[in-house]
């Protein structure tokens, strides 16, 4: 309780605050190299090779044949047969291969990329590689020169090429990429690999790939490629971190550049009319913002997610040449703080009413996809969602962006998931786990959408190495976030509570009458109740409902309701929302619903084609399910925000949303 995030400080005691926030930086800074979203400027251009790129996957016995083959080193066609895979996109479900779909190990991508000639013909201009994330491992070539590897999937790596480019300017830029999705005890989320070795039931040399989480492990590179350029000396790196007193916004900010020993450096702050309202010069400095718009989430206010834009203005020289480079980042204000009870955005209190979603759709898989991604934002906002969970990895960089313009909230989660093994406590597995939590901060420490990290999703918390591990990872993301509560989603019935003690908000997951009590649809107002008092009795820190819900399989109906029917999926909602009306009056601070829509899993008997959690199907059409939670999650917001709306009498959207707009008092 002793970080300054936790403390509702007064605006009377805003010199306090002002020293708070200047620590802060220093610990945020800790993180030594940059990580920032390639956008173009006047002095950075950006180049997608996204599109058909060539692939092969290395089938042979042992999976390396690649490797000891050199396939980096010629045009991948000429070692062997390659088909065409889009990028981004999964390969899994792009052939009619079975054997593809459920591939393990090594694939191979390759193109050639043109690249300009201005860009090679000036020696002032850094190229840089980027990958927005490939599942899990990769290795990078540049014309059969390694260039990076990067362990895991879900975020971005890069690298510098320009050096390569210019030894040869003659050569195709021919880019190689082989991705190996073997999950192992270390990587996260962990697996195991099985050989099964009795040749009277098996082929010879026959393994699978064990998983203890519920999504398909899709693979392949799975976001944009890009390549990018600054100039020599460069914005490497930028941290924002916001405040208000009374009307004055702050904007806190620390600038690291590379390239440069000495620099000058601008800071400029601008409106949404383009209207300069604060400016700095320096590494560092505080940035003023007089009547202020503060970024509120979405149906918190009738004006919500305003974003300003931070224009960063570099001028280096290094003797012989002078170096401009420009970077905008779209900065909210906001802050965040919780309290016993409570979860307080810009110190009104918040209540999450939201979803938890996949990076999952059918042929792309895990791929990134703009249309899904802005068809899924009309989707949470005709719900009435005002947040989600990004279960179980981070989501791409886009997608933060698009919570960040439309206000709505997120819990950033890591890949830490299905951690069940004891073997995936140890010393190897805590270090990765820790160097993720590094890369995902300094991804995404910006975004004013993102309030709250979770570092895991129902680890096997009753083994004891549960609590050292728990201890360290989330002290460690605290040393490099304080700004922010750190979390871990636990399940409810069979989790012990190692790890609770360090965590600012509880999450919980349970699943009453669906795995226990399968079909009681009577034990759930108990069994809920039970949980909410356990948790709260024990820790006292607020609460929110991280998962639940039931399958439903879109068609089926049954009166009375029986699983998998929609009728029973909305049963359970009903159930679970009536005690959830009672405990958000006291500590609970959000529900977040199991799933947003349908997702692919492994195969087994459990599933059919995947899971059916979803309250839209996988191709996004609404269950029966998803209009009770719409009705619910407007008349919460509603609630929330003193505005005496009667639901029944606004059940459509639109008129909902101007009756809303119009009795919101301005702020
Ligand atoms: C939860 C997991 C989630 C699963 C869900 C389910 O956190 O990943 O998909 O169960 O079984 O415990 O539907």
């Amino acid at each position: 309780m002793n970080i300054w995030y936790k403390m509702v400080i007064p605006a009377r005691l805003g010199a306090f605050r002002v020293l708070c926030l200047f620590a802060v930086f220093e610990a945020v800074c800790l993180l030594d190299t940059g990580m920032l979203f390639p956008r173009e400027s006047s002095s950075r251009e950006v180049k997608e090779l996204n599109g058909r790129w060539d692939f092969r996957a290395d089938k042979s016995p042992n999976r390396n044949q690649g490797f000891e083959k050199a396939w980096y080193k010629s045009r991948l066609a000429e070692t062997g047969p390659v088909i065409d895979m889009p990028v981004p996109a999964s390969y899994n479900d792009i052939t009619q291969d079975a054997t593809l779909r459920d591939f393990i190990g090594w694939v191979w991508y390759e193109r050639e990329v043109v690249v300009p000639a201005r860009w090679i013909a000036d020696e002032g201009t850094r190229v840089v590689l980027r990958v927005g994330s490939a599942h899990y491992y990769s290795v990078v070539w540049m014309n059969g020169v390694k260039v990076t590897e990067h362990n895991g999937g879900h975020l971005p790596f890069e690298a510098e090429i320009g050096s390569l480019i210019r030894k040869d300017p003659t050569q195709p830029c021919r880019i190689t990429i082989a991705v190996n999705n073997t999950l192992t005890l270390d990587t996260l989320p962990p697996g195991n690999i099985q050989h099964m070795d009795d040749r009277t039931q098996y082929p010879d040399g026959y393994f699978v790939q064990n998983t203890y989480f519920d999504f398909f492990n899709y693979a392949g590179i799975h976001r944009s490629v890009l390549l990018y350029t600054t100039p020599k000396a460069y914005v490497d790196d930028i941290t924002v971190v916001t405040d208000f007193l009374d009307n004055t916004g702050l904007v806190y900010y620390k600038v690291s550049v590379q390239g440069a020993a000495t620099a000058t450096m601008k800071a400029t702050l601008m409106d949404q009319n383009a209207r300069c309202v604060a400016s700095s010069s320096g590494p560092s400095g505080v940035l003023k913002v007089v009547d202020v718009n503060l970024w509120w989430p979405y149906l918190m206010h009738e004006n919500p997610a305003y974003l300003y834009s931070m224009e960063v203005r570099l001028m280096a020289t290094d003797g012989r040449s002078t170096y401009e480079d420009v970077y905008t980042l779209p900065v909210g204000i906001r802050t965040v703080n919780v309290t016993s009870t409570q979860f307080l955005i810009n110190n009104k209190p918040f209540y999450f009413h939201g979803v938890n979603k996949h990076e999952d759709s059918d042929i792309r898989g895990k791929g990134f996809d703009w249309p899904l991604i802005v068809k899924d934002f009309n989707l949470l906002k005709w719900l009435g969602a005002n947040s989600f969970r990004t279960s179980h990895y981070p989501y791409a960089e886009e997608i933060l962006q698009m919570c960040d313009r439309h206000g709505i909230v997120v819990i950033d989660e890591c890949p830490g998931v299905g951690i069940a093994d004891s073997r995936s406590f140890g010393n190897s597995s805590l270090a990765h786990h820790l160097a993720v939590m590094d890369e995902l901060v300094h991804r995404d420490k910006n975004h004013a959408s993102v309030v709250m990290w979770s570092v895991a999703n129902e680890p096997a918390t009753e083994m004891p190495p549960a609590d050292f591990y728990f201890k360290t990872l989330i002290t460690h993301t605290k040393v490099l976030d304080p700004t922010r509560p750190v979390t871990f989603a636990t399940r409810t019935d069979y989790a012990s509570d190692r790890g609770a003690p360090y965590v600012d908000v509880i999450c919980v997951n349970s699943y009453f009458s669906w795995y226990y009590d399968p079909g009681h649809l009577e034990v759930i107002p108990i069994q809920l109740k039970t949980q909410f008092e356990n948790w709260y009795g024990k820790y006292q820190k607020p609460i929110i409902q991280s998962e639940y819900g039931a399958d439903a399989v879109a068609g089926l109906h049954s009166d009375p309701p029986v699983m998998f029917s929609e009728e029973y999926q909305k049963a359970v909602l009903q159930s679970y929302h009536n005690v959830l009306d009672q405990k958000r009056k006291q500590y609970v601070i959000g529900e977040l619903i199991w799933n947003f829509a349908d997702f692919m899993t492994v195969q087994g008997i459990f599933r059919v084609l995947g899971n059916k959690k979803g309250i839209f199907t996988r191709e996004r059409q609404p269950k029966a399910a998803a209009f009770i939670l719409k009705e619910r999650y407007w008349r919460l917001a509603n609630e929330q925000n003193r505005l005496g709306l009667n639901t029944s009498a606004h059940s459509d959207t639109r008129q909902l949303v101007h009756a809303f707009q119009d009795s919101l008092d301005p702020m």
